[in-house]
């Protein structure tokens, strides 16, 4: 069978930040807010009143420290309490776009490759900002690219089936080399009045540039040695926004056109169902779990991740085994493991073995064995 490889990486980090500190002296001031103009209400218990956030929690029960996100501001004003992003002429380049392009460019160079390289791009990501026409289309427009290009969603797990799916069609023959971008705005569909969930995502796009291993030039390329793709249909973590809200009346305020989930019931469901895929695929491909020297995983939360390295490896992964970067990006959805995989790959030597995997909605979940090639 024909070698692909991952030949490059390329991870655009937004330039604003915000801390737990920051995130939640705004939602305690929001909630304050709140209580007080409806204190009549919360008296005569028919409204409830609003808890506090605590930074405390947060880093306890996610691992977070900060995320960076497109607009702080709006972030961060208890009257608006949502990022606030520039409407854009249909002539100038969408946001997605925008930072598809610069993540892409980032990878490019890294594969040491042009657009005249590139025959397809692929923007898998968690949510696309318009319905039509494809953000990738936009994206091979903005770089010059030939070929065809498409988008594709399995939220968290977009990326990871993506690198599947071009994985395969390179060697089906129907592109040589591929660009994968996943641009994830998750503070636009984040509500940041919501405090179960306030603190959980940030905003980053990364890139990835797949081909054959005969036409690789990088120093830094991984084979593909296998991919394991599965989903099981779940509504633990849903968002109803959709093409069918406007005929189905909904208001643009409602609660579940935002990102809802039941994040108690997603831990235990998921991380079983991912330590399982994990050793599943690597007994199938006859890899001892001894020569696993790293796990890129999912950057949702580390307490998660610790379970799945554990059960995975038989034993408490050491740090540079399973690096996590979700302290600095939060949950960046599809884009978290390949942030990892970006930042925590190059001292890796030859011939040695990792694997790629991410989890989330749908459930959806993909492990991808890489191996060290050049
Ligand atoms: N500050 C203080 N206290 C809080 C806060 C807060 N901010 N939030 C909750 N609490 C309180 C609760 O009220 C509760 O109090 P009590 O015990 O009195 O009832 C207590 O803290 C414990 O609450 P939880 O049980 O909710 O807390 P957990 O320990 O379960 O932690 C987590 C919450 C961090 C959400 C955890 O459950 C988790 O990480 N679960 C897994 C989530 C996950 O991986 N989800 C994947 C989603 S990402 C994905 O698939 C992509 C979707 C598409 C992208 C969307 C982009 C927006």
């Amino acid at each position: 069978m024909e070698q692909i490889v991952i030949s490059g990486t390329g991870v655009f980090t937004p330039e604003e930040s915000i801390t737990n500190k920051e995130l939640v002296k705004a939602y305690n001031s929001y909630a304050e807010t709140y209580n007080s103009n409806n204190k009549v209400d919360i008296s005569r218990g028919n409204k409830i009143a609003l808890e506090l956030s605590s930074e405390e929690f947060i880093y306890k029960a996610s691992g977070i420290k900060s995320r960076y996100v497109m607009d702080k501001k709006g972030i961060l004003d208890p009257e608006i309490m949502h990022p606030i992003l520039d409407k854009r002429s249909n002539d100038e380049p969408s946001i997605l776009a925008e930072m598809s392009v610069k993540a892409a460019k980032k990878a490019m160079d890294s594969a040491g490759k042009t657009s005249n390289d590139i025959d397809a791009v692929i923007t898998a990501c968690s949510n696309l900002e318009r319905a039509y026409p494809a953000i990738s289309i936009e994206v091979q427009q903005l770089l010059g690219v030939s070929g065809f290009a498409f988008d594709m969603n399995v939220a968290c797990s977009s990326a990871t089936f993506a690198i599947q799916a071009a994985a395969d069609m390179i060697r089906s023959g129907s592109a040589k080399t591929i660009l994968i971008v996943n641009p994830e705005i998750c503070s636009g569909h984040l509500d940041f009045k919501d405090r179960d969930c306030h603190f959980i995502f940030g905003d980053v796009c990364t890139a990835l540039i797949l081909e054959s291993k005969e036409t690789a030039k990088s120093n830094n390329s991984f084979e593909i040695v296998s991919t394991k793709c599965i989903t099981q249909f779940s509504n633990n973590i849903r968002n109803n926004f959709g093409f069918l809200n406007n005929v189905k009346k909904s208001s643009p305020l409602d609660r579940d056109l935002l990102f809802m989930q039941e994040g108690r019931k997603v831990f235990k469901e998921v991380v079983p169902m991912v330590s399982q895929l994990i050793t599943d695929h690597i007994e199938k491909e006859k890899i001892k779990t001894a020569d696993i020297k790293r796990l890129w995983l999912h950057q949702a939360n580390k307490s998660m991740n610790d379970f799945i390295g554990k059960k995975v490896l038989g034993r408490a992964p050491e740090d540079h085994e399973q690096p996590n970067i979700l302290q600095d990006y939060a949950n960046t959805s599809s884009a978290g493991s390949i942030i990892a995989f970006s930042l925590y790959s190059e001292d890796m030597k030859n011939d040695e073995i990792g694997v790629l995997c991410s989890f989330g909605a749908g459930y959806s979940a993909g492990s991808i064995i890489l191996k060290k090639t050049s």
